[in-house]
């Protein structure tokens, strides 16, 4: 069976029945061209043209000398990476894949460089977003391929429709949170594995209890991907932590990501700051 996936039109995009039927049963849905080349290009200015978003980034996991390196920022911001979460299609196909008002939860700048690592092993993000007092999995994940992503160069790896299996324990596996691989592995079993190939400007939506991995990257191609995380309005955490309790969304008009000229001014992102004990640790777990 190929991905389940979808041509974004830029002159309407519904997410049809069909759509919403799928990933309600395999637990994500492929939007090609969600960004055109114009979009990439403008984003491009913020992501490489300086160094005001990259220089926040940092390298977590020990996972045998392929630790994955990333920017993450809890606020979307008004620079052109906060137009890409904030804006119409983005804001209003999560809307209707949770079936009501979202919020921004998180983004990151992932960043597979060629030759490098990049490993991520079995997770659901809901694995650790449960730990921060998420009571429901009314979330998702957007990833768009920055680069080119392929199975050389660390694509994502999914579990067709394990969502529907629940939220798995984590563990901590050198140094990552790693879905329990024993129920991973009968998980396996009875679903099919897909790896997500995407062009540039291609977006994979995908649900927060679909179990997901990476290989590291070990072609001489780049791998870069901004995901960011939704959450349903009414999920707020129920306490303090990692990621942001509700905050409304400023939506913004999908022109704003090719009209915005803010390549600099990350005021307002709020960045993750690790240290050595914060790392996918609740701040405050009273
Ligand atoms: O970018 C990747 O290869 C995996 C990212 C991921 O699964 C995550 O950050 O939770």
């Amino acid at each position: 069976m190929g991905l389940f996936e979808c041509q974004f039109d830029p002159k309407g995009f519904e997410v049809t029945p069909e759509i919403l039927d799928n990933y309600n049963k395999l637990g994500y849905v492929v939007i090609r061209g969600l960004f055109d080349s114009e979009d990439l290009e403008n984003i491009k200015k913020v992501v490489e043209g300086s160094d005001a978003l990259v220089k926040h980034a940092y390298t977590r996991g020990t996972i045998s000398d392929h630790p994955a390196t990333l920017a993450l920022w809890n606020q979307p911001g008004n620079d052109v990476t906060g137009m890409v979460a904030r804006c119409e299609k983005v804001v209003g196909i999560s809307e209707k894949l949770l079936g009501g008002e979202v919020y921004h939860y998180h983004s990151k700048l992932i960043m597979k460089n060629a030759n490098t690592g990049g490993k991520h092993i079995w997770h659901q993000d809901y694995g650790y977003w449960y730990q921060y007092g998420c009571l429901k999995p009314d979330m998702l994940t957007m990833f768009i391929a920055y680069d080119k992503c392929t199975k050389e160069n660390g694509c994502l790896e999914i579990l067709v429709g394990s969502h529907q299996y629940g939220r798995v324990d984590h563990l901590m596996i050198s140094g990552q949170q790693g879905a329990d691989p024993k129920r991973v592995g009968h998980i396996a079993k009875h679903t099919e594995s897909q790896f997500v190939e995407l062009n540039p400007g291609d977006a994979l939506f995908f649900h927060c209890n679909v179990l997901h991995q990476s290989q590291p990257n070990t072609s001489p191609n780049r791998r870069w991907a901004l995901i960011s995380a939704y959450n349903r309005a009414s999920n707020s955490p129920v306490i303090e932590s990692a990621h942001p309790q509700y905050t409304p969304l400023e939506k913004v008009p999908d022109s704003c990501v090719k009209e915005c000229k803010n390549y600099t001014d990350m005021s307002g992102k709020a960045f993750f700051k690790p240290t050595s004990n914060n790392l996918f640790q609740p701040i405050n777990t009273k």
